[in-house]
């Protein structure tokens, strides 16, 4: 860690502007990481951008700044900080926008910030401090600030907890440790208001009658398999369109799938067109199998949540047969 942070020093230092990048997947961690590095970035006098290649979905609208989220990298800029994956299939979306995007992007230094356990698939990054023990990104992006002395302003300080308690579900996750505890006692005695934090949150949680309904519909349809131990839904591309941009279909259902009597793997599917399919894992606690699922499908992420993405390579009932057979496997060896 000490060796980066002084590189990512000596990088930061050097640059007048700096694009924040987020994966195609953004959540609050990458939302809160990017809007707490603007935060910094901008009191350290750098011109900064945000990017991500999908729009961030409104349920995060509790996070102050993420209007100022843009969906294309600019031509003009000498950093980049990407952040909250190592996954290159995550940076696709700007990647495939436009073929001058990786050569910008790699024609100057690109840092990732991280803590995901799988290797970096992205070969033209400068430089990746990952930290597979912290609980969040926004857990690396304090440890890094406060190792450099990177002013840390209150709305990077709240932002830096959202994104915390957002990827620790409240700090109840396997993944939250004495560290994240001690990263979150700094950020309330610099005073963040959790509680503040959690309202906002909550009330951007509200549904509309209509998504309601939809979720009633979506519970209906979970399949169940090996008695009951693997629930799998999917989710047609009509439904995705017209849903998405009000809520992430998979979440409303994806919870009440693992809390079923029994269930130990939950698996969203969303079918895109072209034959494009992404996979939502959530397991249960004591089953730390989730990014070994992924990987099966060319996918990754932590032991309880990971996802993955196929693109046009195998038919839904195949894919659920085999995310069946994969899971029963993964399952037998643990127990
Ligand atoms: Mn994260």
């Amino acid at each position: 860690m000490e060796k980066a942070s002084k590189q990512i020093d000596k990088l930061v230092k050097a640059a007048r502007r700096v694009v924040i990048i987020q994966p195609d997947n953004p959540d609050g961690d990458s939302l809160g990481s990017s809007l707490a590095l603007e935060q910094i970035l901008m009191e350290l006098n750098k011109d900064t951008v945000m990017v991500c290649g999908v729009n961030i979905p409104s349920y995060l609208s509790y996070l102050p700044g993420k209007d100022r989220v843009e969906t294309e990298i600019p031509n003009d800029f000498d950093l980049s900080i990407l952040v909250d994956t190592s996954a290159i299939s995550l940076i696709n979306n700007l990647l495939a926008a436009d073929p001058s995007v990786k050569h910008r992007l790699s024609s100057k230094p690109l840092i990732i910030l991280d803590h995901h356990a799988s290797e970096s698939s992205i070969d033209f990054a400068s430089l990746r401090l990952n930290v597979a023990d912290a609980s969040a990104t926004s857990e690396v992006i304090y440890r890094l600030a406060k190792d450099l002395n990177w002013p840390m302003n209150l709305a990077a300080k709240n932002a830096m907890a959202a994104a915390i308690l957002s990827d620790t579900l409240g700090l109840t996750s396997p993944s939250t440790s004495p560290k994240t505890m001690y990263v979150m006692a700094e950020l309330v005695e610099g005073g963040v208001s959790l509680s503040a934090l959690e309202n906002a949150r909550r009330d951007m949680m509200r549904k509309s009658p209509e998504l309601v309904r939809y979720k009633g519909s979506l519970l209906q349809r979970i399949e169940y398999y090996d008695n009951d131990r693997i629930a799998l839904l999917t989710i047609p591309w009509p439904e995705i369109e017209k849903y998405s941009p009000s809520y992430n279909p998979s979440m409303l259902a994806i919870d009440d799938m693992r809390l079923t009597t029994n269930t130990i793997v939950a698996v969203a599917l969303k079918q895109y067109p072209e034959g494009k399919i992404t996979g939502k894992i959530r397991t249960n606690y004591g089953y730390p199998i989730a990014a070994k699922l992924a990987e099966a499908f060319k996918g990754g992420g932590h032991e309880y949540a990971s996802g993955f993405k196929l693109l046009g390579e195998v038919d839904i009932e195949t894919l659920k047969k085999e995310i069946v057979n994969k899971s029963m496997e993964l399952l037998d060896e643990v127990i």
